[in-house]
Formats: C-alpha cells, sequence, structure tokens
C-alpha cells in the first residue's frame, strides 16, 4: 500500500472530453450541471476540476481544436472572428446582401441553397476565383469541388477546410465488423485496397447474411439484412458507379448527357438490388407504418446498432447515433461499379453540405481574402487531424483502417450539378421510379428531356449575367 500520510492533490474530470450523453445519464452537459457536479466534487474532496465545455443542446464537445484555429488567427491578425449560428442561413444570407451589410466576410450555407440564392436573386456572391490571396490550388480547397462547382468558369461556391459539416454530408458505407467475423466474409477495408470493393461484391456478401430471424416468412423490423438505404440511394449509388449525367464542355458550361447503356445497366443492377425485400431494408418501406423510421432510434439505427444490417449506405452524420453500439463498425467508400472503374467516388447531401462563399457586400476583399484563406491553411493543420483523431478514429470507427478510409472518401467526392441544380428533377426520376418499382426509365427521363435543357440553359443565362 501506498504512503498514505503523504499528501495528495484530487483532480476531478468530471465531463471528459469524448464523452456524450448517451454514454451516461450521469454526465453533466448545461453549464448549470456543471457547475452543480464541480461543486459536489470540490465539497467530495477534489482540488482541481478538469472541464470541456460542452454545447447545451447537444452535449457534444466543443472542438477545441476550432477555438485554438480562431485563435490563433486572431492573434496573427489581430481581428474578432464572430461565428453567426443561425437556423436559416440562406435567409440570413440573402437579407444581409440586400441590406448591403458588409457584417459578413465568409457564409457557410448548404451548396444547394447557396445556390439557389444565387440563381434567384443574381449576382449576390463574389466570385472566389477573383478574389486576391484566396489560393484555390492550395491543398486546403477540395480541388473536385472547384473544379466541378464552377459554371462558364466562374465559381461562387466551393468546399474548404474551415467548415467539417461537409464532411459529415459526405456519403459512405458503414459496415457492422462483428458481422463480418460472425459470417467469415471477406474484410471490406481489403477489398477497398484492392480495387475490387464492386456493387457485386457488396451484393454477394448481403445474401451471406440476409435471414428471416424470426422466422414467419416474413422480412420484417426485426429480420436480418444485407444492405440499409432508400430509393434516394439510387442516384448516388449511380454516382458512385462513375456514371455523370451531365458534363462539362470546354467552355465549362454544364450540358446534358443523359443515359447510356452502362447507366441503363447499373441503373437495373440497383433496381434488383433495392427491390430486393429480402436483402435490403429500405427505409421508403416503413414511412407511414407506424415506428419510427430514422431519429436514431428508428428502424434504420436499430437495425444496424443491433447487428441486423451488414452495410449501412448513408452520410457520416448518422455515426453519432452508433457510438454506444457494442458492436464495432467501419466505414468505407461506396462501391464501385466494376473492378475497372478507376478510383472510389462518393457523393456528398446537398441540403447538409455547407459551403464556402463570400458575399458581394464585402468592403475589404483583400481582407477577406487573406483570412479567408489564412483560416483555412490553419484549418488543415490543426482542426482537420483533430476531426479525423477525435471524431472518427476515437469515437467512430475505432480501428486503424478508418483513417485511412476517410482519405480515399474525402479525396473523391463528387459534387454532382444535376443534384444540386436539380434540373428538371432529373435526380428524382429515378427515386420514383424505383418507388414504382418502373423499370421504364429510359421513357421517363426522355419526357422531362426538354425541360431539364430548358432549366440548364436558364442557369447558364444567370451567370453569364453576374457581374461579380
Ligand atoms: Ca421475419
Amino acid at each position: 500500500m501506498s504512503d498514505m500520510s503523504k499528501k495528495r492533490i484530487v483532480t476531478a474530470a468530471i465531463t471528459g472530453a469524448i464523452h456524450l450523453p448517451s454514454m451516461s445519464e450521469y454526465l453533466p452537459i448545461t453549464p448549470e450541471q456543471i457547475i452543480d457536479e464541480g461543486v459536489a466534487a470540490a465539497e467530495a474532496g477534489a482540488a482541481v476540476l478538469h472541464i470541456h465545455a460542452r454545447i447545451p443542446e447537444t452535449g457534444e464537445p466543443i472542438n477545441d481544436a476550432v477555438y485554438g484555429r480562431n485563435r490563433t488567427i486572431e492573434e496573427k491578425y489581430n481581428i474578432s472572428i464572430v461565428n453567426r449560428p443561425t437556423d436559416d442561413i440562406p435567409g440570413s444570407a440573402r437579407n444581409a446582401i440586400m441590406a448591403n451589410s458588409d457584417e459578413y466576410d465568409i457564409m457557410m450555407g448548404p451548396l444547394a441553397n447557396s445556390f439557389a440564392n444565387v440563381l434567384s436573386q443574381g449576382g449576390m456572391l463574389a466570385d472566389l476565383k477573383n478574389i486576391a490571396y484566396i489560393d484555390l490550388a492550395k491543398p486546403w480547397y477540395d480541388q473536385n469541388a472547384n473544379a466541378q462547382l464552377s459554371i462558364g468558369g466562374k465559381l461562387y461556391v466551393t468546399m474548404s477546410d474551415i467548415g467539417l459539416v461537409d464532411k459529415n454530408a459526405t456519403w459512405s458505407y458503414l459496415f457492422n465488423k462483428k458481422m463480418i467475423a460472425d459470417f467469415s466474409i471477406d474484410d471490406p477495408y481489403k477489398l477497398v485496397r484492392g480495387g475490387t470493393w464492386t456493387i457485386d461484391k457488396m451484393l454477394e456478401m448481403s445474401k451471406d447474411v440476409a435471414h428471416d430471424v424470426n422466422g414467419d416468412g416474413v422480412m420484417g423490423i426485426d429480420d436480418r439484412y444485407g444492405y440499409a438505404g432508400e430509393t434516394y440511394n439510387l442516384y448516388i449509388g449511380l454516382l458512385s458507379a462513375g456514371h455523370q449525367f451531365f458534363k462539362k464542355n470546354n467552355n465549362d458550361l454544364p450540358e446534358y448527357a443523359g443515359l447510356d447503356a452502362a447507366s441503363i445497366n447499373s441503373f437495373e443492377k440497383f433496381m434488383t438490388m433495392l427491390g430486393d425485400k429480402n436483402l435490403v431494408l429500405r427505409a421508403d418501406d416503413w414511412y407511414g407504418k407506424g415506428p419510427e423510421v430514422w431519429g436514431g432510434s428508428g428502424v434504420m439505427d436499430n437495425a444496424f446498432r443491433e447487428n441486423r444490417v451488414l452495410f449501412f449506405d448513408t452520410s457520416m452524420a448518422r455515426v453519432v447515433f452508433y457510438r454506444d453500439m457494442d458492436a464495432d463498425f467501419g466505414i468505407v467508400p461506396p462501391p464501385k461499379r466494376d473492378e475497372a472503374q478507376q478510383g472510389y467516388i462518393s457523393s456528398v447531401s446537398v441540403n447538409s453540405c455547407n459551403s464556402l462563399t463570400v458575399p458581394v457586400t464585402v468592403s475589404n476583399f483583400e481582407r477577406t481574402g487573406i483570412i479567408t484563406d489564412a483560416l483555412a491553411a490553419e484549418s488543415l493543420q490543426t482542426v482537420i487531424p483533430a476531426y479525423y483523431e477525435v471524431q472518427l478514429k476515437t469515437k467512430m470507427a475505432r480501428d486503424e483502417e478508418s483513417g485511412e478510409m476517410l482519405d480515399i472518401i474525402y479525396g473523391g467526392r463528387i459534387f454532382d450539378l444535376g443534384l444540386l441544380y436539380d434540373w428538371g428533377g432529373f435526380p428524382s426520376a429515378f427515386a420514383n421510379a424505383m418507388q414504382s418499382n418502373a423499370t421504364d426509365i429510359v421513357s421517363r427521363v426522355e419526357k422531362i428531356e426538354t425541360r431539364i435543357t430548358d432549366a440548364i440553359e436558364k442557369t447558364v443565362e444567370a451567370y453569364a449575367s453576374f457581374l461579380n
């Protein structure tokens, strides 16, 4: 036994850096709770309190790295960085710009809505290519976003390392590691590395595990599935399979490329897969049936948490729901069309993917450019590693390989203009076909072709009219 006559200093870490309310009902979250617990710890003999502040609404740890980054840039440039969160980013942005207010240097709104703003209001955002000191070729800007989101050489919106929301809005496949081990099937990490992680392979593995667990002859919410997703995933899956329905010409203007034999083939494959109720837990089949479908403890999340879904085709934002899951899970990019496809492709959720934009109302573009670039550069150095280490490796995928997979996923993102602008409702045509179990995608798309090309023309004309 140690020498009890010597004095000891008791330190109480009452919040922890990475702990969540789902892990313990005793975790203090609000300032009041933290104060109460702190006083109680002091009364019990603690001499030192070690505290990590929390966002009261969610209990998420505040990202220390983001705070540190802001302090670094504030001190270096003698400025003050103010973050103004709002529930209605496009609305607040539009109001500030219409009032010719200089209160915002950068605006980070959802990709789709930022675009809608530009289109409906006309020329409210500055061309990022023309802002001095924003060097878009630098690695703290997403090079795929730079190339894919421009129209006619103008780039009003892109992705940078300043924000993390777009990282969470990236589609990937979560997989259950316990099921991989229990069924002795291939390690998805090895498949990805070997370039053999394909739709066919995923289907084959899904068939190995799908089972009518309760033996009632019907696949229900208590049974085991190979794949979980929704009809929306069909279009997303086609993008990941390398199909591009909109391409840009030599003048950087979008053109409708339509379907071809290869994309029709992939469509049919996804239709067969997503339509197979013995294999697929499909969210659409459970809407209005009683049980909650999403929300962290609905049909979909419960099935994954309870080891009854091998592959979950979803955005990374959902992983927050599985931190208290017993079994480990991993993360891989969506599968390729076939082994010949070069690289893995991940799409983003355009409605929750926050972007980088600069309003035209900025009075000192030089200053905004310098600070934006410095913030993004510092983010790549400090915030991104923290995001990988703390958010993903430690709490999410709980293994060594997930960081490597994230590099692959983030390095191969596609920002599909069709998804963004929804020209002629093109992406919806696929979900609609899926929902009505229709195989006539060619004629469905032909019917809206004029609408699609007209809508593209309007977008291109709007861009051409902007002076900024
Ligand atoms: Ca059953």
